[in-house]
């Protein structure tokens, strides 16, 4: 049955736990904690038993490679990030129960715990196998910390997992020239033992349980990536490795091994939700509360509703591998719905970490101070739920203006201002409803219904484009019906106009809740009025005639082309950065000019005869064919290359360069040579056979 029908008794809503090395930005809001925030928000204000779960990851590789960087320690690392994240999140208003960490001890014990459970039950494979090993020191090296040539696109940053210039997925051994992160040097291959989830051995159950079961619930994105994962054949998947920062491996035999940090980060979900659950008796122990939280409800039982928000990019692991985990230990519950994100872009560039392409959200939170909701609402309406969506300043300012000031603003304060000024701060009386009352009474009624379906649809943009229909609708109804010109002809019918104005205005206090939580306190402020459960939505008497309103304040306030274009500058200045680091990287010497260049003559040669300089360890006399002549070159390749084998090779050589008297021979023209980071030498020799004096330029 699609999830969407059953009906649930409780819920547990996962939002995937970033890794603690480095700061969370507009991407990870708009992929994942935006919509499962809107989501639990919806849920508590429907009154359903819900535990909204989150946490850092601090295990994985690119933490320890991020320690590297910065000469520092993994633990500084993560403390560090946990607290910078954990802040930003707050200050957005994600309202997590809890905000965990994989470094606490209960996750430890949980995930080690979780591991022998399998072990026990004998659910994994044991593996030896040849892995790269750095030698130097002493250490086999994860995926990360090779790096080499890219087979597809000939990047040579490319790490030993994936090109992130032409984005393949790779493994270490199809890296052309590979090289340890830590000593430079070319990793050998050693034996090592891993222990492996089967996953080739659930692909049936998979089957059943995603390609037909969840057909019809799952976002197509999903969905589709599932059955290609399951249509590719599923194969046994490493849960351990060698590694000295994460969860040890409870086994004798492990030393020096921790679990793989897509192993223990999913369990951080459960992790996390005992720590909340203890922290929760705790506190109703000491006020006298006996009721006592059993965290395994929400993990075991059935009638629980287990959801996990993610991005595309940790599908397959919250999908395929994580189930295939729970399954394996067997008192689980599994996820009904995964509803993950595309990615978000901004200004038509992936947004990277690494580039500082990326608005931070710890910067805009004090760029933008009290402008939480207005970055919510654009992330929400332009979230990339069924593709990749980009994230442009203008756009952000034309929504904000043009939207939220514009439509939602605009009328909440249009309709407090009058009813201050008419009637004294108080409800009006509404009476002798006419036609176009009654249509906007029917939009209130109407709404809550339509917002929920797509709000139980995981359709965000939907939602919130629901939601502001109503506005929309309060907003043209004042505009139409000008009760600041009918005040001197028809009070009686002003007063009704304002009591529906401001029903309006209450319920989009509900309505708007999940989606703007700091506006939407700010309204039921303005109305005085508690906040209202989600069930009293659609109702056209949540303020009765009579009841005090509290000042107006401004909802949302218009971003001038200033503040825009200082974050437009922002970027300008990161890009000029970058450019610059790509040409300080790549060129050590000074712009020469096209002019300089063309005064080289270059030309392929063939090499006839080759051998030592006496007394010199580094020359070699080699006798050149230059298809002009044939000459002498005196070239410094002699540790590299014996001059038996390279006689015959086709080489590139400078050939009008000034003759030079090397060791009392005569040397005209230089052999060109390239020399790697070891300072090994390579000939620049033509990729295929070509007449000699061919010019190279
Ligand atoms: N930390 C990957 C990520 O941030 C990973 C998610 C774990 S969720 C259990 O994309
Ligand atoms: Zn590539």
């Amino acid at each position: 049955m699609t999830d969407h029908l059953k009906k649930f008794k409780r819920y547990t809503v996962t939002a995937a736990l970033p890794y603690a090395n480095g700061p969370v930005h507009i991407g990870h809001l708009a992929g994942v904690y935006i919509p499962a925030d809107i989501y639990v928000r919806y849920l508590r204000l429907k009154k359903e038993d819900v535990v909204f779960i989150c946490g850092s990851d601090e295990h994985g590789v690119p933490i320890t490679i991020k320690a590297r960087q910065e000469g520092v320690g993994p633990q500084e690392i993560v403390d560090k990030y946990h607290e910078i994240i954990k802040r930003s999140f707050a200050g957005f208003g994600i309202g997590f129960d809890i905000y965990s960490r994989t470094s606490n001890l209960i996750h430890h014990e949980t995930a080690s715990g979780f591991f022998s459970t399998l072990y026990e039950k004998g659910e994994f494979v044991e593996k030896t196998s040849m892995q790269l090993y750095d030698e130097e020191n002493k250490q086999f090296l994860a995926d990360r910390y090779i790096t080499g040539t890219c087979p597809h696109c000939g990047y040579d940053k490319a790490y030993g997992d994936q090109c992130e210039n032409c984005g393949t997925s790779l493994s270490p051994t199809e890296l052309i020239n590979p090289r340890s992160v830590l000593s430079g040097n070319e990793p050998v291959m050693k034996e090592t033992k891993h222990w492996f989830l089967p996953l080739d051995k659930y692909s049936d159950w998979l089957t059943e349980w995603i390609l037909e079961g969840h057909k019809d619930d799952w976002k197509t994105n999903v969905y589709g990536q599932c059955k290609s994962w399951i249509d590719q054949g599923l194969q046994p998947r490493a849960v351990t490795r060698d590694l000295d920062w994460g969860v040890k491996v409870p086994l004798d035999e492990a030393k020096g091994k921790v679990l793989y940090v897509w192993f223990d980060a999913p369990i951080g979900y459960i992790s996390a939700t005992r720590e909340w659950a203890e922290h929760q008796n705790t506190l109703q122990e000491k006020g006298g509360n006996d009721q006592v939280i059993d965290w395994e409800l929400y993990w075991k039982d059935k009638e629980t509703k287990l959801v996990h928000f993610i991005g595309k990019d940790n599908i397959v692991f919250h999908c395929i591998v994580f189930p295939g985990m729970l399954r394996a230990e067997g008192s689980y519950i599994l996820p009904e719905n995964v509803p993950a994100n595309e990615f978000l872009n901004l200004e038509n560039e992936k947004i990277s970490t690494s580039r500082n392409w990326a608005v931070w959200l710890h910067e805009y939170l004090e760029e933008f101070p009290g402008q939480q909701d207005v970055l919510r609402y654009v992330l929400t309406a332009n979230a990339p739920e069924t593709k990749d969506n980009d994230f442009t300043w203008k756009d952000f300012q034309t929504r904000n203006n043009s939207e939220l000031v514009a439509i939602f603003g605009n009328f909440v304060n249009r309709t407090l201002v009058l009813a201050h000024k008419y009637f004294d701060g108080k409800v009006p009386a509404a009476a002798g409803l006419t036609a176009i009352d009654e249509e906007v009474l029917a939009t209130i009624q109407s709404l809550p219904s339509r917002v929920s379906h797509s709000l139980e649809h995981y359709r965000f943009r939907e939602a919130l484009s629901e939601m502001m229909n109503l506005a929309r609708a309060g907003n043209k109804y004042l505009t139409e019906n000008e009760p600041w010109k009918l005040i001197k002809t028809d009070p009686e019918r002003v007063k009704t106009i304002i009591n529906i104005s401001l029903q309006v205005c209450a319920n989009l206090a509900v309505l708007s809740a999940p989606f703007l939580p700091f506006s939407s306190e700010k309204l039921y402020r303005m109305l005085n009025l508690d906040v209202l459960p989600w069930s009293q939505a659609g109702q056209p008497d949540l303020l009765k005639a009579g009841h005090e309103l509290k000042p107006a304040e401004l909802l949302f306030s218009r971003i001038e082309d200033e503040a825009i274009e200082k974050q437009v500058q922002k970027l300008l200045k990161t890009k000029e950065a970058n450019n610059n680091n790509i040409s300080s990287v790549n060129s050590s010497k000074p712009e020469i000019s096209y002019e300089d260049f063309l005064k080289m003559d270059i030309r392929t040669a063939t090499i006839l005869e080759a051998e030592k300089v006496p007394k010199t360890k580094k020359l070699l006399k080699l006798r050149i064919d230059t298809g002009i002549d044939q000459r002498m070159v005196v070239s410094g390749i002699a540790e590299f290359f014996e001059p038996e084998d390279i006689i015959g090779k086709q080489v590139s050589v400078l050939v009008n360069l000034a003759p030079r008297n090397i060791k009392g021979i005569e040397s005209h023209g230089m052999i060109l040579m390239a020399e790697d980071s070891k300072g090994r030498l390579f000939f620049v020799s033509p990729a295929g056979k070509i007449e000699n004096g061919s010019e190279v330029k």
